[in-house]
């Protein structure tokens, strides 16, 4: 990749003003080659007032309104049509909330000079996570290990939100013929692109859970978005199964 090339860091927000203006001077603080494109979804509490004010001073800081709450999963499509159309080189996924620290910018954007998909992950060593409720621990850390057994895709955190990809490896998906539209896209997309020989290559991130505002995830959403990373991994593992099972009847 050339080195003058340009990333859009793409952050959904649904009520966010207690983080919104400081995760945005804290990425573009960071003086990396980045813009940012942040997806509001006509916040009730005044998240898109305050970023139209926010990009009025700041020429890297792009606003796409939408009229109502549409989940996450359409808000990064939207974030990814931008890209393609601006013709950026990369794309990196993070939430509003300080979840996903700015300060891992700097090795995604190193990272992705060498790969195709560059993932945060809380699940290699060095990486972890920080004041979640144990509940969200055991199903999130299960979930990832049964994706990965099954899939036989060689990641560790298929549901992290915070990645990096090559806008050139993006086009190649179907994105408006997905399955889901809300939390489990991210698992769904890093699935369909590693499957077609996407290579994921994880760095470490240290995850720590909100402190301001409220989690938009409801436990029906976290259970909705596992049981879609442990179908993925499923179909992929009946394939296996069903080809094997036709290799024994032919031999
Ligand atoms: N645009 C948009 N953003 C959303 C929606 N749901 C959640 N978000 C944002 O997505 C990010 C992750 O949500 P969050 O509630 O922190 O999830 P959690 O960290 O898994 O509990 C945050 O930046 C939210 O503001 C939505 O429906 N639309
Ligand atoms: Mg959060």
């Amino acid at each position: 990749m050339s080195g003058n090339e340009k990333g859009l860091v793409i952050i959904p927000t649904y009520n966010e003003k207690e983080n919104i203006g400081g995760i945005v001077d804290a990425i573009l603080g960071l003086r990396l080659k980045l813009d940012m494109l942040v997806v509001d979804d006509n916040s009730p509490d005044g998240t898109g007032t305050i970023l139209d004010s926010l990009a009025k001073e700041r020429k890297n800081l792009f606003v796409m309104h939408r009229s109502r709450k549409m989940g996450l999963g359409s808000a990064y499509k939207e974030g990814f049509k931008f890209a393609f159309k601006n013709n950026y080189g990369f794309v990196i996924t993070m939430d509003a909330d300080f979840s996903h620290n700015p300060q891992d910018l700097p090795a995604m954007v190193e990272e992705i000079k060498l790969s195709e998909i560059v993932v945060g992950s809380r699940y290699v060593p060095g990486g972890g996570i920080r004041n979640w409720p144990l509940y969200r621990l055991l199903l999130s850390s299960t979930a990832n290990k049964v994706a990965k057994f099954m899939s036989g895709i060689d990641a560790n955190d298929f549901t992290s939100g915070f990645q990096c990809f090559r806008t050139e490896i993006l086009k190649r998906v179907d994105l408006d013929n997905m399955r889901s539209d809300g939390y489990s896209f991210l698992s769904e997309l890093k699935y369909l692109l590693a499957r077609d020989g996407g290579k994921i290559s994880e760095i470490p991130i240290m995850f720590e859970d909100r402190k301001q505002g409220a989690s938009k995830l409801s436990k029906r959403t976290i259970l909705e978005a596992i049981v879609v990373v442990l179908g993925i991994g499923l179909e992929r593992f009946l394939k296996i199964k069903r080809r094997a099972g036709k290799r024994q009847r032919k031999e």
